[in-house]
């Protein structure tokens, strides 16, 4: 069964950014229940910004669940990345994602590396960037599943990495890796701009995707662009994926309003 999600940001400096709701961990657990999603997406400052058993009770009390852990904080707050000619800061990178990977292991859910996979360019060569990539991936892979989760690896639109833009990229990366741990995630609105085909897409991943963030063309809650979504939605089902569909877009025009869009949509779309 492909559960729900939706994605709570609690870092001001993300402000503007695709993410549903912005009220704090507490708020964003409750708004999550009620609308009936099954869990929330966190995006958090550090492992630290919400102590554990403060989120295994919000959890408990609102009856929801966590989705994943993002990792982006690490690129925008303290420009981490696995890609960094500095050593000494890839060596930070990897150790902020250890801590947010040990952090959703308490949950028993994993971290995605989305922006702090990095790019390629200046004194680093497309060579360079992917062997530190993999290096990182082979590094922090089994570093996950010794704490029982998955990684997840989300390859983005050519605007945020020249790394891996596509599906049957990460793919690729996957088998290349001497870890199996690593997960992609499926961005429908990176797909949207990278893919031929996103629902072709969603089928060649078969087997590789263990997260999807499902949105729009334009990065709104679903049915809000102009996105053939059930035809993507049926590619993702005929997979056998049984892992989340979750809200990573834009609080247009508000939050409340884009929570209510996407969760009668996943409704329509992945019904139970
Ligand atoms: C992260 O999940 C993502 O999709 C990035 O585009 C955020 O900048
Ligand atoms: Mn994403």
């Amino acid at each position: 069964m492909i559960k729900t999600a939706i994605t709570v940001s609690l870092v001001e400096e993300a402000r503007g950014g695709p993410f549903v709701l912005w009220d704090g961990v507490e708020q964003g657990c409750k708004t999550a229940a009620e609308l009936g999603f099954d869990a929330i997406e966190l995006f958090a400052p550090s492992h630290e910004a919400v102590p554990v058993d403060t989120l295994k009770k919000l959890l408990a009390d609102n009856k929801v669940g966590i989705a994943a852990v993002g990792t982006g904080t690490g690129m925008v707050k303290h420009k981490l990345n696995l890609c960094d000619p500095d050593a000494g800061q890839r060596d930070r990178a990897k150790a902020f994602i250890r801590n947010m990977i040990t952090y959703g292991a308490n949950f028993g859910v994993p971290a995605i590396i989305g922006s702090m996979q990095g790019r390629w360019g200046g004194e680093v060569s497309r060579e360079q960037a992917f062997d530190w990539l993999r290096a990182g991936l082979n590094e922090l892979g089994p570093f996950a599943a010794d704490a029982g989760v998955a990684l997840i690896y989300e390859p983005l639109n050519r605007y945020e990495t020249n790394l891996c833009n596509t599906v049957e990229q990460g793919v690729e990366l996957c088998k290349f890796l001497d870890t199996d741990n690593i997960k992609l995630l499926a961005d429908v609105f990176h797909m949207c701009i990278e893919e031929a085909d996103p629902a072709a897409a969603m089928l060649a991943g078969k087997g590789y995707i263990g997260h999807v963030h499902f949105v729009d063309s334009n990065r709104r809650a679903p049915g809000m662009g102009h996105l053939d979504l059930a035809k993507i939605a049926d590619a993702l089902k005929a997979t056998g994926y049984d892992q989340f569909v979750s809200a990573e877009c834009f609080p247009v025009p508000d939050s409340a309003t884009a929570a209510r869009q996407t969760i009668g949509a996943y409704q329509k779309l992945f019904p139970r």
